[in-house]
């Protein structure tokens, strides 16, 4: 549709003008994306959403081939949202992996032409920066070929206060024992009201983005996530995406941004209805138009399930994760759709072409490795 098209619709003045702006490749402001959120009807922002993702991205849907280490579940932290993780007290089927078991997961992918591992998982007072070097630089041994994306800032800013080590040199020690990016989790929703109720003792909003820019000043990359669909409201989405963007207008190091659905079951806010499928769908499409200078949304197909993924390549979406070969727990016992989250890469190609786009396997990078047009 043009836009002269759409001055003959039934359309209002408000979402005409934002509409006219980002055919102009003009930013939208916090305001105007609030009148998104508030007013937009789901055709209309999958339309806008996907003129924004066309010019970046063409018709391309990327994905990598990787895996996931969760060394432990156990934390000294106590999330309400969180399904996955055990108190250092309560044991049960809390588990915590040696140095040799973490390396056992690896080596079972010898051979294998995955490209990433993802490394994230509870925050134990034992898993020290030292311990963690030490684990890094033996999977480089093992496998130079392979990225690691470990730790959320949540554990870093951890890993770091008990190390006494300030954001800039934890994230150069861990570089220089072969840390190559940080994954996205633990941002949640970064305003001081909502974190209070659902995480009020982990790392706050100023430590998240200050490890990030950490991260990036030292020539890393990293991704950032959003976790919506709670007791949070549309200005606290709009207040979070707006300190992404500032700090991507400072650094440009994250590649990508990945909203994370509320899955309510086996936590302490499992009393929070879910938001609908109508809500996924709108809330990547507003993300894409908002976050201008992110270059990539990814749906993350494991928490939304395969479906919902394959709607949301039209509502803004160009990245759909991984492989994850079944090595992950995190959604599972949150109630996703997913309980042994495992595609192949002809499974995901499939999934992307039954949509109509082209299917790219790249690196965490985004460096193209394969095409299936
Ligand atoms: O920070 C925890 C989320 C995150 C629940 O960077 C929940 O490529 C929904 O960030 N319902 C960790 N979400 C995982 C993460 C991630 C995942 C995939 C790719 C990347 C990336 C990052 O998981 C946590 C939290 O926001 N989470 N519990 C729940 N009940
Ligand atoms: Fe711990 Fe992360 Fe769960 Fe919070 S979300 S309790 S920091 S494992």
């Amino acid at each position: 549709m043009e836009l002269a098209t759409l001055k003959k619709t039934a359309i209002s003045s408000e979402l005409l003008a934002i509409a006219e702006k980002v055919f102009a490749e003009i930013r939208i402001n916090n305001d105007e994306c609030l009148t998104l959120y508030n007013t937009a009807e789901i055709g209309f922002l999958g339309w806008l959403a996907n003129i924004v993702r066309e010019k970046k991205n063409g018709n391309q849907v990327f994905f990598n081939r990787n895996f996931h280490i969760e060394p432990t579940n156990l934390c000294v932290f106590h999330c309400k949202f969180c399904s996955y993780s055990r108190t250092l007290k309560e044991g049960g089927d809390g588990w915590f992996m040696t140095q040799e078991q973490m390396l056992h997961i690896v080596q079972k992918y010898d051979g294998q032409p995955v490209t990433e591992v993802h490394i994230v998982g509870g925050v134990h007072p034992k898993l020290t920066i030292q311990w963690f070097g030490e684990v890094l630089q033996q999977i480089k041994k093992m496998r130079p070929d392979l990225h690691i994306k470990g730790f959320t800032a949540v554990e870093l800013e951890y890993m770091f206060r008990k190390a006494k080590v300030s954001y800039v040199d934890g994230m150069k020690y861990l570089q220089q024992h072969g840390l190559d990016s940080i994954p996205g989790g633990g941002a949640e929703i970064f305003a001081e009201e909502i974190r209070d109720q659902i995480c009020a003792d982990k790392a706050s909003a100023e430590a998240w983005l200050g490890i990030h820019q950490a991260a990036h000043q030292i020539g890393m990359h990293s991704n950032a996530t959003m976790l919506y669909g709670h007791i949070e409201k549309f200005e606290h989405r709009v207040d979070h995406m707006s300190r992404l963007r500032n700090l991507q207008d400072e650094t440009k190091g994250f590649n990508t941004f990945i909203p994370l659905k509320f899955r309510k079951e086996n936590n302490e806010m499992s009393h929070v209805n879910e938001v609908s499928v109508i809500e996924d769908l709108r809330n990547y499409a507003i993300s894409r138009i908002y976050l201008d200078n992110f270059n990539h949304i990814k749906a993350y197909w494991p928490m939304i399930g395969r479906q919902t993924a394959q709607l949301s390549l039209a509502f803004g979406v160009d990245d759909l994760d991984g492989t994850i070969d079944d090595s992950t727990k995190i959604y599972s016992m949150a109630g996703a759709e997913e309980t042994n989250p495992s595609l192949t890469t002809e499974e995901l190609v499939k999934m992307i072409k039954a949509v109509g786009r082209s299917a790219v396997e790249r690196d965490t990078l985004y460096g193209v490795i394969n095409e299936w047009n």
